[in-house]
């Protein structure tokens, strides 16, 4: 089976996201899917919190008179605007631009709000839904044209250097973000040509997917002075002098989701890690004649002593290997199976998602081991991504080779950097996209990949 194929199977079989919405480029989040949504931004949230980011809410329309103010901006993205041009019958004076990022929006407001260098840094950020007409194939959670999970976080400083310093801590935080999630990444500086409108420069997050194409999952982009001059953005320094603010945006989606899906899950489902799991632990009461309510009893008993996590007992009037089989389609990392013979012998039985191996633990050693578990599982799905993931990384200095590789087993081609590299057109000459500089093991290179 393709990759696109398997992948839309699990979003329908796992019951995460519908795809039947009647708009291209749109879907629907179940409430499997918007659990697993809830823990992954859960945990880029306290992120932000811990490191001084607040939490903020702007509106989705944008009149045409502030988006279309930055030069830049608005040329890389005209294409891509949905507009607003009717209220009911009545055409409107100014048209509204749905979002698609918030830039414009912010910083006509971040002028009201700085005045003064005291009044700096802001650091804000909104997880909400934006909206991009995008041309090329749309993909469920991984090009969407409503993108509804756009976590864009805004800052201003008083200095270049603290903005340049924002942007180490940016790259820090998605870090930590995607390590949790066990997404093995490269940081990759985008070429001049693939900037976001209006950056002076851009660090995106790339990995690569089971298919061999490497993916955006995320970017870091250093503003510098080209919206705060635009919008006016001005404060006092400390020597009484007037300055524009210097700033930093930077911004994950769905994408995070796509790809916690996409490189751990296998042929039989969905293998989420244990820290988004809406459920860690499923109990299965294996019920025989006259022992249902032991059994049963058991189960809670179980339940009970392992609340301190997100467990379920399944206690559906269905075959057990039915049970086994949509909770591994599920991804859920642990399943305890609870049996009259177990019980009597003061045993556990458990069997891991990632490896669907069946263990046997002591019913009196049980928190101690399910926490060992749990953690092993986070290591190995971890360790089994980045094994794929360095696999698909190919160094080499010949342009046809490389072209060979990206035809054929795709991931990424690592050139080693010179600056004559940019002039030499390789996208042409080896049917792929120039990602940008990248370190890799301690070297610079040029990354090129078959992308999203
Ligand atoms: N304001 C900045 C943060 C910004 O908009 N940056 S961005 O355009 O690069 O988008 C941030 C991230 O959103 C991208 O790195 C990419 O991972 C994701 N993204 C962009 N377009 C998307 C789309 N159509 N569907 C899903 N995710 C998308």
């Amino acid at each position: 089976m393709d990759f696109s194929e398997w992948f839309s199977n699990i979003l329908e079989m796992a019951g995460i996201y519908d795809v039947r919405y009647p708009i291209k480029g749109c879907g629907v989040y179940l409430p499997y899917g918007f659990k697993i949504r809830k823990y992954t931004f859960e945990i880029l949230r306290e992120l932000l919190d811990k490191t001084g980011h607040e939490e903020t809410l702007f509106p989705l329309l944008i009149p045409e008179t502030l988006l279309a103010k930055e030069g830049e901006h608005i040329k890389g993205f005209e294409d891509e605007v949905y507009w607003v041009t009717h209220g009911g019958k009545t055409p409107l004076d100014v048209k509204l631009a749905l979002r698609p990022t918030s830039e414009t929006a912010i910083y006509y407001m971040l002028k009201l709000w700085v005045k003064v260098h005291t009044d700096l840094p802001i650091k804000i950020y909104q997880i909400v839904n934006t909206f991009r007409y995008e041309t090329k194939h749309t993909r469920p959670l991984i090009r969407l044209r409503e993108i509804m999970t756009f976590k864009e976080a805004h800052t201003a400083h008083a200095t270049k250097e603290e903005a340049e310093e924002q942007v180490r801590e940016a790259i820090e935080i998605y870090k930590k973000f995607f390590d949790t999630l066990a997404i093995p990444y490269l940081i990759i500086k985008r070429p001049e040509w693939d900037k976001f409108p209006g950056a002076d420069y851009t660090i995106a997050f790339d990995t690569i997917f089971p298919d061999g194409r490497a993916i955006q999952i995320g970017t870091v982009h250093n503003l510098g002075q080209h919206f705060s001059k635009t919008f006016e953005i001005e404060f006092e320094t400390p020597t009484g002098d007037k300055d524009y603010v210097y700033q930093t945006c930077y911004g994950i989606s769905d994408r995070a989701i796509a790809s916690i899906i996409a490189i751990h899950g296998d042929e039989r489902g969905l293998v989420l890690p244990p820290i988004v799991a809406p459920i860690q632990i499923v109990i299965i009461p294996l019920i025989f004649k006259g022992k249902k309510e032991m059994v049963e009893e058991k189960a809670k008993e179980i339940a009970e002593r392992l609340k301190s996590y997100r467990v379920h007992i399944d206690d559906r009037d269905i075959r057990p290997g039915k049970k086994y089989y949509d909770w591994e389609i599920k991804g859920v990392p642990l399943r305890i199976e609870i049996g009259p013979k177990d019980i009597e012998n003061k045993k556990i039985t458990l069997v891991r998602r990632d490896t669907l191996e069946k263990i046997q633990i002591d019913e009196d050693k049980l928190e101690e081991e399910i926490s060992k578990i749990l953690k092993d599982i986070y290591e190995n799905i971890k360790r089994r991504a980045k094994e794929r993931f360095e696999s698909f990384i190919t160094i080499t200095n010949n342009l046809d080779e490389a072209k060979n590789i990206l035809e054929d087993k795709k991931g990424i081609v690592l050139i080693p950097f010179s600056e004559d590299i940019y002039k030499e057109d390789i996208e042409d000459k080896v049917e792929a996209k120039v990602l940008g500089e990248t370190e890799y093991k301690g070297d610079k290179y040029i990354a090129i990949a078959k992308t999203y």
